[in-house]
């Protein structure tokens, strides 16, 4: 009896590990632009707290507007003519194995030509002025909005189990080469432990063996102690 008690209590280790939670934490901060807070038809140009931007043409947050409302608060971020982009280094460092899900919405306004942005996840490197210089692109994904309206785009990311990559911090960037305005929001990075692997069957045959030496040792200690 005590060995089975052993075997389930194995059985339900392994498959807590299995059934890992998500760590829902976003480590992006001001992911939805509503930092600085605006009032209705007012826009920043040139900083957006948190972020780095391209210096080559405006870029900023904006109260949303009757070309592009958002779902994610009143306001979103933006970049105008052409190459442009915007940037932000997380705190976060990549952790062997763990996994990386990047989400953003971009918006055309339909007041603006048709744009085609990317969402970009970069590994090590400085931000600077929207670029990662220095760093590795590790994922990117581009998407074509309908105009007047925000389209989302998802990268995903597994951490390698060892190399250079390990321990360097995590950095998001937004770019646009097309059309005069991108609009940005609701951007979200979050990271999942990597899943333990499944045992091989060899890997099984050690766990019911050290289960059932645990329930032998316990049924020698039972029949000591009722020797005693
Ligand atoms: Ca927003």
């Amino acid at each position: 009896m005590a060995s089975l008690f052993n075997l389930a209590g194995v059985a339900a280790v392994a498959c807590l590990a299995l059934a890992a939670p998500a760590n829902a934490q976003n480590y992006l901060a001001n992911p939805s632009f509503e930092n600085p807070a605006l009032a209705p038809d007012n826009s920043t140009v040139g900083s957006i707290p948190n972020w780095t931007g391209s210096q080559s043409s405006p870029f900023g947050v904006a109260y949303e507007r009757a070309e592009l409302m958002t779902p994610y608060g009143v306001q979103w971020g933006y970049t105008n003519n052409g190459a442009n982009a915007i940037a932000q280094q997380t705190t976060k460092t990549v952790v062997a194995n763990e996994v990386y899900e990047l989400t953003a919405e971009f918006g055309q306004r339909t007041d603006n030509p048709a744009v085609t942005p990317t969402l970009e996840l970069w590994v090590g490197g400085t931000v600077t002025r929207g670029d990662v210089v220095g760093g590795t692109r590790v994922g990117v994904q581009s998407v074509t909005p309908v105009a007047g309206q925000f389209a989302p785009a998802t990268v995903r990311w597994t951490a390698p189990a060892a190399g250079p990559l390990i321990g360097q911090r995590l950095s998001v960037r937004l770019a646009n080469s097309s059309g005069a305005q991108a609009n940005y929001d609701n951007v979200s990075l979050t990271a999942t432990p990597g899943v333990a692997p499944v045992p091989t069957l060899s890997e099984w045959a050690m766990i019911l063996f050290a289960a059932m030496l645990g329930g032998g040792a316990s049924l020698y200690l039972q029949y000591r102690r009722r020797l005693a």
